[in-house]
Order: structure tokens, then C-alpha cells, then sequence
């Protein structure tokens, strides 16, 4: 009953509290644990009121992002059940509350939270109490907390000699832009000696640049940065060295020597024993100078059997390697070979499982170094160096044939697969048939026909020669047999011989592969014989006319004689 009637009491008396407790206002100052930063708590508001609101705000304030605040919550007596309280921030359209929230189910009488505001903006804080509860006393009390934090640079770790230096002090605060603050800088010499106080305000950016020449004094040097902020001292200091060093650096580079197939880094490695390497040029086929830190290490990019890269350090004195290094034949190559393969002259038919290859690479950076063939594709010869041919072995039976060739540049990149194909054909072609016309003999000087029927399953037929010869003399005379598409037969005819001759003939016949089969009656020729002029019987009594006639002749003959020596 109690309860519910505060509830109620506290439901209708929600309480208008902006601004309320603004007049807490106050610092409270925490000692930094760092050197070189501190922490420091200004009190933002502070509010105090004894029954508690259903909710209350806090008044405005500006944050910027980054910045830590932290909110403190006490309560008169400890409660053992405030899991609905709830303090939450949001921006200063307070309908978008951010989903970030505290809520506080501790039996404590304190709430004690740190928070990073998100975005900059204006702020509300706000406590929400959803269960009304009743407590003597609620302080509330919000602070900001501002780290400060100093730093001091040199422009070089290395100077040379009554080198000119600019130091940079920066102060940076994570809660709250920097406004100009005093800033002491101080440089001791090596020998201990103090050359340079400044007491000078920042910028607007906290920062403090102060350039002044280095006495001519070798070794080590510090410079210390300090400013004080609400009591607190925070300082930084920084080493850097006035070097002997008249010896410039030493680069070295790591290029292999070989064939690269895509873009490579050569990266160059400098030493200084003295006031360490500042920097190391480089130019790549006498290219714009370029330098590692900014370009980062050299790039080969060009494909070329002898790409240039000159480089160079230089100390943090300024001493320059002379002369500059010069690495010369850099080989990058990443286009792999062309090629072609034939078989034999790019034959289509071949009788044999022996074939000479025929082939062709060309490879424009690196070369061609070698050449692999394969009868499937799949397995493959071993790597020889490349020639523009090569005995191979097709697989056996007749049948179409493909072989695949590959090549490699001497950069190790190898070609497309090429193939050629050719038809193997081992198989002789068939002769069937072999016929003339006249059957039998030959009349003199009366032509013979000679038919054939030649055939190859394989390549085909090529040509069909008819070889004859007369009377056994030695003397062979070749004739292309015609194919005669009305018959399917190939034909030639012998011409007519002198009575008495006797022809003796053999067919031969080839096929596309070269494939070669001959007729010859079993060695024996086929053989015609041509006739004599007249018949036997004939002959004695042509004789005896001839005999008649000469007797006739001669009788007038030594008669007319007779009369003209008389
Ligand atoms: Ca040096
Ligand atoms: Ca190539």
C-alpha cells in the first residue's frame, strides 16, 4: 500500500529539473599515473533531491566524440532492488536515444559509471526511474573527463653538423578541443649543456613548432616538452644524434638472376653504420626517380631480357652512394610461346607409325627453350631442347591419328596445346581383275587395252601405272592407268607393236599413304604376243613371186644393156 501510494505520488510529480544543480559546478582533479599525460575530472553539474522523480535531465552540454564522462549516482542508504533504474545519454533531440543505457541492479548505494560519448553534439543525461522508489537522498553528479597528453618530435633522428631541426610539440586532450597553452621546450647537447629554452603558447591545434640550428657538437641530443594544467606537469622528451659520418650507405638488391613470369618487387636493403640510411632512390629503365618510402620498393613491369634498375641511399647526413648502383639484365617474361606441329610437310595420310614431326615456335622475350609431345593428351614426352623436327612414334593401327605438342620459353611458361592430324594407312591396296582387249594376240601395229580393278580401303587409290616391256629387252615404259567411272575400272592401252613382239606387263598400284601393290602374274608378267604380217603358209609363195619378179627384171635389165653396147 505504502509502495503503490509513493508510486502514484511520485507519477504525478515529475520533475522539471534542467538546470538544477548547475551551481555544483567544480573541479575535481586526479594525479596522472603517465609522464607524458593526465587525467583530470571537471564536474559538469550536480544534483540532489530527496524523492525521486520519474525522470531527470541534466542540463545541456556540449561534448565532443571521444570524450570520457562519468556519472556518479549516491543514494542515502543502501537498497537492495534498483534494477529499473536506469541512466541513459542521448543527443540533444531527445526523442533519439541511443541504445545505451546502465542499469543498475547492484545492492550498493553507489553507481559509479564511465562513458565515451559516441558523436559530437549537445547532451542530456537523464535518469529514468521506473519503480518510484523512496529514498531519502539521490546526488547526482556528472563530470567530464579530460586526458591530456604531450608529445615531442624531432624532424630527424640524424642531423649533420650545425644542421638546421624543427621540433614539434603536440598536446592533445580526448574530451575537449585544445585551446593555446603554454609549452616549454628545452634541448640538452650531448656534453649536458642546455642551447634552446622556449615558453611559447600552442596553436589551436595544440601544437608548438620551434626550428633552431644545432651547435656543432657530435652525439646524442634530448628534447623535452612540459606543460603544466591545473597543477598537473606533463613532459615528453625525444633523442636524436649529430653524427660523424662522412661514409655514405651501402644498398643491396635481391634479384635472383632468373626469368620472372609476372611482375616482381626487387627489394633493395640499405645499411649505415654511422647515422643510419635516410633514404634509397631508385630508377627502373632510366625511369623517373623514385624513392622507398614513398613509392615503395621497385617494380618490374616491363617483359624484356634486360630491364635496368639503378638505386641509391642516402645517409641521414646527407653523404649520397656514388656511384649509384646499376643491375643490369632483369628478365621478365610473361607471354608463353606460339607454335604449330605438322606431320611429315602437314601430311594427311602417312603409312607408317614413324612420322617426323615438322615444328615451329616462336617466343618473343625469353626464347624458345623446349618441346613435349603427347599421342593423347594426357601423357606426355619428356622435356627436349626445341627443333624444328622430330622422329615420333603414332599409335599403332590404321586409323586417324592426332599429336599434341607444347613448348616452353626459357622462363619455364608454356605454349597452348597445338595438334595435327593425319590419317595412318598400312595396308597395301587390292588388285583384282587385270584383263585386256584383244583377249589373245595383238595384230601389228592394232593397240592393246589393259583394265584393271584396283582398290584401298584405307587412303584410297593414288594411281595405278601399267609397266610394260618389249621382247624382254631391259627398257620399262610406265603408263597412268584412267579410271573409267562407267566400268570402275582403270584402263590404259599399250600401243600397237611390229609382228613378232612379244609384251610382257605388271600393274602397280598406290595408295594415298604411299602404300604400294603390284600385279605380276606371280613374277611371271602378264605376256601378249603381236602376230606376224602374214601367215606361215603365206611365206613360200610371196617368196617365189619375189624370186619370179627379179628374174623378170633382171632379164629386161641385160637386155636393154645388151642393145646399148651394140
Ligand atoms: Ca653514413
Ligand atoms: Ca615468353
Amino acid at each position: 500500500m505504502v509502495e503503490n501510494l509513493l508510486k502514484s505520488l511520485a507519477l504525478i510529480t515529475t520533475f522539471a529539473i534542467l538546470f538544477a544543480g548547475l551551481l555544483a559546478h567544480g573541479s575535481a582533479l586526479s594525479l596522472a599515473m603517465t609522464k607524458n599525460a593526465t587525467s583530470i575530472e571537471t564536474q559538469l553539474f550536480f544534483y540532489s533531491f530527496s524523492i525521486p522523480p520519474r525522470q531527470a535531465w541534466s542540463p545541456f552540454t556540449e561534448l565532443a566524440t571521444g570524450s570520457n564522462v562519468r556519472i556518479v549516482f549516491n543514494a542515502s542508504e543502501q537498497i537492495s532492488f534498483f534494477c529499473q533504474n536506469s541512466w541513459e545519454y542521448a543527443q540533444s533531440n531527445a526523442s533519439n536515444w541511443l541504445n545505451v543505457s546502465a542499469h543498475w541492479s547492484e545492492n550498493a548505494t553507489v553507481l559509479d559509471r564511465n562513458y565515451t560519448i559516441p558523436t559530437t553534439g549537445t547532451w542530456y543525461f537523464s535518469l529514468v526511474n521506473y519503480e518510484y522508489y523512496s529514498i531519502d537522498i539521490y546526488n547526482v553528479t556528472l563530470y567530464r573527463i579530460d586526458t591530456y597528453e604531450i608529445r615531442v618530435e624531432s624532424n630527424k633522428q640524424n642531423y649533420s653538423m650545425a644542421e638546421q631541426a624543427t621540433l614539434t610539440a603536440t598536446i592533445q586532450n580526448n574530451s575537449a578541443p585544445i585551446s593555446s597553452m603554454n609549452v616549454s621546450l628545452q634541448v640538452t647537447a650531448p656534453n649536458g649543456t642546455t642551447i634552446l629554452v622556449q615558453n611559447n603558447l600552442t596553436d589551436a591545434q595544440g601544437q608548438l613548432i620551434i626550428t633552431f640550428y644545432l651547435p656543432e657538437q657530435y652525439g646524442q641530443y634530448t628534447a623535452t616538452a612540459q606543460t603544466t594544467i591545473l597543477g598537473q606537469t606533463i613532459e615528453d622528451s625525444a633523442n636524436f644524434t649529430v653524427a660523424n659520418d662522412t661514409t655514405p650507405p651501402i644498398t643491396n638488391n635481391d634479384y635472383d638472376g632468373k626469368w620472372h613470369t609476372s611482375n616482381f618487387t626487387i627489394t633493395l636493403t640499405a645499411t649505415d653504420n654511422e647515422s643510419g640510411v635516410a633514404e634509397t632512390y631508385y630508377r627502373v629503365n632510366n625511369g623517373q626517380t623514385q624513392n622507398v618510402s614513398t613509392n615503395d620498393q621497385p617494380q618490374i613491369t616491363l617483359e624484356s631480357a634486360n630491364n635496368t634498375l639503378e638505386y641509391w641511399s642516402v645517409d641521414n647526413v646527407g653523404n649520397e652512394e656514388l656511384p649509384h648502383n646499376v643491375l643490369t639484365g632483369i628478365k621478365l617474361d610473361r607471354t608463353p610461346p606460339t607454335g604449330s606441329i605438322f606431320i611429315g610437310g602437314n601430311l594427311t595420310y602417312v603409312n607408317s607409325t614413324s612420322v617426323i614431326l615438322t615444328l615451329f615456335a616462336s617466343d618473343a622475350v625469353s626464347g624458345v627453350a623446349q618441346m613435349h609431345f603427347s599421342n593423347d593428351n594426357m601423357t606426355w614426352s619428356d622435356w627436349d631442347a626445341f627443333n624444328s623436327s622430330r622422329n615420333w612414334s603414332l599409335v599403332s593401327g590404321d586409323g586417324p591419328k592426332t599429336v599434341y605438342a607444347q613448348f616452353m620459353d626459357n622462363a619455364a611458361l608454356v605454349s597452348d596445346t597445338y595438334s595435327a592430324n593425319a590419317m595412318l594407312d598400312t595396308t597395301a591396296p587390292v588388285i583384282e581383275n587385270v584383263s585386256r582387249i584383244p583377249e589373245n594376240e595383238a595384230q601389228p601395229m592394232q593397240g592393246t587395252k589393259i583394265l584393271v580393278n584396283a582398290t584401298d580401303a584405307g587412303s584410297g587409290v593414288k594411281n595405278v601405272i601399267l609397266s610394260y616391256t618389249m621382247n624382254s629387252n631391259g627398257s620399262w615404259f610406265d603408263f597412268q592407268m584412267s579410271f573409267n567411272p562407267a566400268t570402275g575400272l582403270y584402263e590404259c592401252s599399250v600401243p600397237g607393236q611390229q609382228a613378232n613382239t612379244q609384251v610382257e606387263y605388271r600393274i602397280l598400284v598406290y595408295d594415298k599413304a604411299g602404300n604400294k601393290k603390284i600385279a605380276d602374274n606371280q613374277g611371271q608378267y602378264y605376256v601378249y604376243t603381236v602376230v606376224p604380217e602374214f601367215s606361215p603358209l603365206q611365206t613360200p609363195l610371196l617368196f617365189i613371186m619375189m624370186t619370179l619378179l627379179a628374174v623378170v627384171f633382171g632379164i629386161r635389165a641385160s637386155c636393154k644393156r645388151r642393145k646399148l653396147a651394140i
